[in-house]
């Protein structure tokens, strides 16, 4: 598999990674009880059309990155699973108007997903791993962690709050590009949080500025700026193809090395702005 030109890479995540969000219409959603729960607002309405956006990766190299002034100044901060800002601001800011959680947090870590503020701001959006390129039925029956009830939880004690569910579509639409574009055989998991949010802030943004998933000089073995954990498959990955995913992000950066090396900083086009 040769790998493709960023220009061409660029057209195929435009034309072939579709980002919705579940809506009323969609199979196993479109029942009355389902109507309650989900937003009536479409996402894009909600989240409208920002120019430029930032994606902040949970690394632990975003620590004394003093990068907070710097990201909050985007129209729009997407922000992943648990990651605070409160106490942090110096490093990461404290915009956050997208948090995207996985499937996990919100079932296992459920009490606390329902209980800290830090949820509280901005459009949620989950995601759960879905088997390999399935239909929204047959995902609906085998999520990966059965987040459903929770869901209903959160939406029922937060109504206002927009909180979408990805449609499980995008990940293995992504995933195969992916895999067209590496050497070697990667793992059939889908990409990560990080990766999905990238994709999903291409989709709505003019310009997106994505802080440390490249790591900088600051590349260190702490899994998360906000946590003591050591681990170094936080940044390489074990589950999640992130190698593969750090790769095509390096492919695409339209910034320079210099950025990804003091900043951790890569910049991507908007699909708006992508010609093909
Ligand atoms: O750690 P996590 O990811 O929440 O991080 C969000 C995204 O930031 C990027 N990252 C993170 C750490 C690091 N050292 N380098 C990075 O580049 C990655 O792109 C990552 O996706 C996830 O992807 O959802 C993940 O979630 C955690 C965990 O479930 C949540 O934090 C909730 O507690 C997973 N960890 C475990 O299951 C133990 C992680 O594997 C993936």
């Amino acid at each position: 598999a040769a790998k493709l030109s960023p220009e061409k890479l660029l057209c195929q995540l435009r034309d072939r990674v579709n980002v919705t969000m579940i809506q009323g219409s969609d199979g196993p959603f479109d029942t009355s009880e389902w109507q309650q729960y989900l937003p009536w607002k479409s996402f894009n309405e909600t989240a409208g059309r920002p120019g430029r956006c930032a994606v902040v990766s949970s690394a632990g190299s975003m620590k004394s990155s003093h990068l907070g002034q710097e990201i909050d100044s985007h129209d729009a901060v997407l922000r992943f699973n648990g990651a605070p800002t409160e106490g942090f601001q110096e490093d990461v800011g404290q915009k956050t108007t997208i948090r995207l959680v996985n499937s996990q947090l919100v079932t296992v870590e459920e009490q606390q997903f329902l209980r800290e503020a830090l949820y509280n701001t901005g459009i949620l959006i989950v995601w759960d791993p879905a088997p390999y390129h399935a239909e929204i039925h047959e995902w609906y029956r085998k999520p990966d962690y059965n987040f459903f009830e929770s869901y209903k939880s959160y939406r029922g004690a937060h109504p206002e709050q927009p909180f979408y569910i990805l449609n499980p579509k995008m990940q293995w639409q992504l995933w195969d590009i992916l895999q067209e574009n590496s050497m070697e055989h990667i793992q059939p998991n889908p990409p990560s949080s990080g990766m999905l949010g990238i994709v999903i802030m291409m989709t709505l943004c003019d310009e997106v500025d994505v802080y440390e998933f490249l790591p900088s000089k600051r590349q260190t073995d702490i899994c998360h700026y906000y946590q003591k954990f050591h681990d170094r498959a936080c940044t390489m990955g074990a589950y999640h193809p992130l190698l593969f995913e750090k790769n095509l992000v390096k492919h695409i950066n339209q910034g320079t090395d210099e950025d990804i090396y003091t900043h951790g900083k890569v910049t991507l086009p908007g699909f708006r702005n992508v010609h093909c």
